[in-house]
């Protein structure tokens, strides 16, 4: 009875059910239209992975990237550097999650074997034509929380020749008192924790893949300490941890790159990217050092200030001329701005050089005194004196957890980066045997310092482990017109390095 009342065709129901099948169909036409829009940039995205496999042949000259390069990759579909985003926008499109898990699966197949260097068949795949749930793909490339399974990992050592499948869950292991600092990177399918499309808020000079670079495998890197495991960052999490707070990075590029890196690994714990802005509406550029990003679901801040030294860029009178100096015994002037920080992550290093210091003659300065003569080493030790001063004075330790970065390794070779030096080739991390052994001074004056501190300060020490990544500079794409004879070798493409130091940060935070 109940059956047969539902069936029957009263108008009213006639009514709802065109106006189903109407709004259907204008959903259907939207959404083609949309996707018509979208097909340009399909092209382009396929277009460049074409090139990317074809000019590793050239570039590169390593076990792991050679073999990959060495297979067929005719039909647009990348096989070593897998961007899912690329397999997702094609313009026919069905629905289905089983087709995604299978695409997944395939492609962590193909990458596996194109790894492990043994492969010599072409591979010929047409996973590029797959449909796809568009949805679903988008949030598993931009979302931190969806990876694949533990069983899908799996870890290809440095030199890309030894593969050891990754079976087992990832257990936490004690991590009292172990050295974060020592361990190696593992290649891993599962990162990057978002991409240059899903995140606008990386500037032209951090913004590799769109200035052309087209290997990818330097943002698939995951650091792993020797005796314990670091927990993959969760932006969720994160962001519970800084809610109502403000997280502030003061010091040079490098940490703008931290930063930056930082809001971009956070957006991936936002549903809607509209609710994340400047509080003054400020574009990020290379001159402004002073931004505020609030995200509102979570009202809190992450901002950043620039200071190149911590301590105040100042002028004095020298003979008849007024010359710019370093006031190494007063805090940098903005930094009333970094009072009430919830957390803090300090760095400065780069700028203390014999060049952007004019030698150190007539620049560093006391009171009224300029020093005619002073050495870097002993003008840093001074500044980040003055440095943990304010810190101890100005900031309460209850309230507020202090960080020091420290050094960032540059990989300039055959010059520096102001004659010649470049890192362009570099595609794959430094070997251990390749590394430089000399430890910054620069870092010893820091821990030296901060150990008297009264306030607690935590060193986030990427120094080492960053050197590793000779792969994961600029180079010539730090800006979109590229000119091979400046190199950026110094700062960090995004995603990529910073974005380790950005879980390490999490790790601390997380971990009291
Ligand atoms: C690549 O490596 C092979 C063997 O290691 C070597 O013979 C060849 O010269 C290298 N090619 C380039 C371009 O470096
Ligand atoms: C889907 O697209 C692929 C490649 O663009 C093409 O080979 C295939 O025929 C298309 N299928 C349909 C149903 O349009
Ligand atoms: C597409 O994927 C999203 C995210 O997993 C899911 O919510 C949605 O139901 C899927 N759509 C269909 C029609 O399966
Ligand atoms: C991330 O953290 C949130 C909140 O604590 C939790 O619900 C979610 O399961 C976590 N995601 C992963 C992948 O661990
Ligand atoms: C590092 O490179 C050297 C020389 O190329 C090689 O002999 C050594 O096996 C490599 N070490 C590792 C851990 O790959
Ligand atoms: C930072 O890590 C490196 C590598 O383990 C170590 O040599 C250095 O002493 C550490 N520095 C500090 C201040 O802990
Ligand atoms: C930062 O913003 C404040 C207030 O808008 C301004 O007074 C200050 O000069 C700015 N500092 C820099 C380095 O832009
Ligand atoms: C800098 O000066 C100090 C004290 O005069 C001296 O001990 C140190 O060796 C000097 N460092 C350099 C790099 O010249
Ligand atoms: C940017 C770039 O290298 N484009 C090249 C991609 O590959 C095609 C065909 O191999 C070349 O014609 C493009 O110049």
């Amino acid at each position: 009875m109940e059956r047969q009342r539902s069936f029957s065709f009263k108008p009213s129901r006639l009514l709802v059910f065109s106006f189903t099948i109407f709004s259907s169909i204008l959903f259907l036409s939207t959404f083609t239209t949309w996707l018509t829009n979208y097909a340009p940039s399909i092209h382009q995205q396929i277009h460049l992975h074409f090139n990317t496999s074809s000019s590793s042949t050239s570039t590169t000259n390593t076990s792991s990237s050679s073999s990959s390069s060495s297979s067929d990759v005719g039909d647009g579909d990348s096989v070593a550097l897998p961007p899912l985003f690329v397999h997702s926008l094609t313009k026919n499109f069905t629905v289905s999650d089983a087709k995604i898990s299978a695409l997944i699966d395939n492609r962590l197949a193909r990458t596996q074997k194109s790894f492990s260097g043994s492969k010599s068949e072409p591979v010929r795949h047409h996973v590029g034509a797959s449909n796809v749930n568009f949805t679903a793909m988008r949030e598993y490339e931009t979302s931190p929380e969806r990876v694949p399974s533990n069983e899908q990992k799996k870890i290809v050592a440095l030199d890309g020749n030894t593969q050891v499948p990754f079976l087992k869950k990832i257990e936490q292991k004690g991590v009292e008192g172990c050295d974060l600092t020592k361990g190696y990177w593992v290649f891993d399918e599962s990162y990057a924790l978002y991409s240059k499309y899903s995140c606008p808020f990386i500037d032209e000079g951090f913004d590799c893949v769109g200035n052309g670079r087209l290997d990818r495998e330097y943002s698939k890197w995951r650091w792993q300490p020797k005796d314990c495991d670091i927990p993959r960052f969760n932006a969720t999490k994160m962001l519970e941890l800084i809610r109502g707070k403000r997280l502030v990075f003061v010091g040079d590029s490098i940490n703008r790159n931290q930063w930056e890196s930082m809001l971009c690994m956070l957006l991936g714990g936002i549903k809607d990217p509209s609710r994340v802005y400047e509080t003054r509406g400020r574009k990020i550029t290379k001159e402004k050092g002073n931004y505020s990003f609030r995200f509102l679901d979570y009202q809190c801040t992450v901002e950043y200030y620039v200071s190149h030294f911590l301590v105040h860029e100042s002028k004095a009178r020298i003979g008849q001329k007024r010359r710019p100096t370093l006031r190494i015994d007063a805090i940098d002037h903005g930094s009333s701005r970094w009072r009430g920080a919830d957390v803090l992550v300090f760095n400065t290093a780069h700028w203390w050089s014999h060049y952007k210091t004019k030698a150190g003659i007539y620049y560093y300065q006391e009171g009224n005194l300029v020093h005619p003569q002073l050495n870097v080493s002993t003008a840093f030790r001074k500044a980040l004196t003055t440095w943990s001063s304010w810190v101890d004075k100005h900031i309460n330790h209850r309230k507020t957890r202090v960080f020091f970065r420290s050094s960032a390794p540059s990989h300039f070779s055959g010059g520096d980066w102001n004659s010649g030096g470049h890192c362009t080739e570099a595609t794959l991390p430094l070997n251990e045997t390749l590394l430089s052994t000399t430890y910054p001074e620069k870092n010893m004056i820091v821990e030296q310092i901060i150990k008297q501190m009264k306030t607690p300060v935590t060193l986030l020490n990427i120094t080492s482990l960053s050197a590793y990544r000779i792969d994961g500079h600029p180079s010539i794409y730090g800006r979109k017109t590229r000119s091979s004879r400046i190199q950026d070798c110094s700062h960090w493409c995004l995603p990529g390095v910073p974005d380790t130091w950005n879980e390490l940060l999490y790790f601390h935070l997380q971990s009291r």
